[in-house]
């Protein structure tokens, strides 16, 4: 079949992150894929080589009109050029087989997930009156349309060398590592000041918004002008600055750290699937939603009373200070055991494109 993919970056990665993925499992199990979108421009990181049943397209111009694939996409809301939502509507009375309109929407564990998941919403005005879009909500339980989980995801990490890849980056097989990949959370000047302290760790920061923020830290605490280096010693702790790499490497790096510190959306369903603990930053809202958002993700998680203290610190919901088990070995072997729980959960249940694949059926 071919699907439409259409996807505005609004802000960050994520979006075309998500949009990248999900073409690319669609692409694996034998469908073409065209991925519509405004802004490819992080796509020349994140998935250097392409995949050859994925075209990546400007989106529509207004007098495009184009003819829909068998099943189009439109993602977190990101409302459909009119003409190609008229070409939907032509080519629903032309076909025998309608084009099938599906509205994927943002990852969350709340409540009101499990309740939207594959309604349908009827569209009463513009070029698209009388049509049907369906709701489709990724989440963590059996009642949601599930996480993207390539097929071949469990042979890729099997595969994987772990002390190869220490050792091509530097790291000795028994050091504390940490990835970083995060916004500005209100607890990290305290969370690297308490790393600095006490445990010799190597942080591995991402870049953008965590290198920043990492580097006002050094700036405030090692003075005004340091000089960056790629590498640089604070106290006990070593820091690395990454390049971008492709989310293939992503992967990578969350597989040999011991420690995965995880933002927005395809970041933390990739550190569910690594199985190390996890810190979760979550976009910031205005209005706080992304507390109660922490908090159903915590519930589903079984979070331990620290690692909830922790992820209320690292995203503001507190003000509480680190407290030094939380950097404790002990500390992360329970929290490593609650996010396997959490992944053999997520295993026993279909991944969002079979998933995605079953609905389609059903509706067409
Ligand atoms: O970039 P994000 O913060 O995106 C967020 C979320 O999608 C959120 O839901 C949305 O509301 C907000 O943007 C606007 O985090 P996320 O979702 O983890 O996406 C990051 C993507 O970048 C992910 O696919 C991994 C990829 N990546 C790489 O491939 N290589 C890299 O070097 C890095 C740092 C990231």
């Amino acid at each position: 079949m071919l699907w439409d993919v259409f996807c505005r970056v609004v802000d960050n990665w994520g979006d075309i992150g998500v949009c990248w993925r999900l073409a690319c499992d669609l692409a694996q199990r034998g469908e073409q894929v065209r991925l519509w979108t405004d802004d490819a421009s992080a796509l020349a990181w994140m998935a250097p080589d392409g995949h050859p049943a994925v075209t990546v397209l400007p989106w529509p111009d207004d007098g495009d009109r184009g003819e829909p694939g068998a099943v189009v996409l439109e993602t977190f809301g990101c409302e459909l050029p009119r003409n190609f939502v008229a070409a939907i509507a032509d080519a629903s009375s032309a076909r025998d087989q309608k084009p099938l309109w599906i509205n994927l929407e943002y990852l969350s564990a709340e409540p009101y997930v499990e309740r939207s998941h594959r309604l349908p919403s009827p569209v009463h005005g513009g070029p698209g009156a009388g049509l049907t879009r369906w709701y489709f909500y990724p989440g963590f339980t059996g009642r949601t349309g599930g996480l993207l989980r390539e097929s071949d995801l469990a042979t890729r990490q099997a595969r994987f060398d772990r002390g190869a890849w220490r050792t091509r980056h530097g790291i000795a097989p028994d050091a504390r590592t940490i990835a970083l990949f995060c916004y500005e959370p209100p607890a990290l000047p305290g969370w690297l000041d308490a790393l600095a302290a006490q445990t010799r760790s190597r942080l591995l920061v991402t870049p953008g918004r965590a290198a920043a923020a990492v580097q006002a830290w050094e700036q405030k605490k090692y003075g005004e002008n340091p000089i960056f280096l790629n590498q640089v010693a604070c106290g006990q702790l070593s820091i690395q600055y990454l390049p971008p790499c492709s989310q293939i490497s992503f992967d990578e790096l969350l597989w040999a750290s011991d420690f995965n510190c995880v933002r927005g959306e395809d970041s933390l369903a990739r550190a569910l699937w690594a199985g190390q603990p996890l810190l979760w930053h979550l976009y910031p809202q205005h209005d706080n939603a992304h507390h109660a958002k922490l908090d159903a993700f915590l519930d589903w998680l079984d979070a331990p009373p620290r690692l909830r203290r922790l992820h209320h610190a690292w995203n503001g919901v507190t003000n509480d200070p680190i407290q030094p088990q939380m950097l404790d070995a002990g500390e992360w072997q329970s929290w490593r055991e609650c996010v396997r729980a959490a992944r053999a959960r997520l295993l026993a249940q279909d991944d969002l494109v079979s998933q995605l694949f079953r609905f389609v059926q059903e509706k067409r």
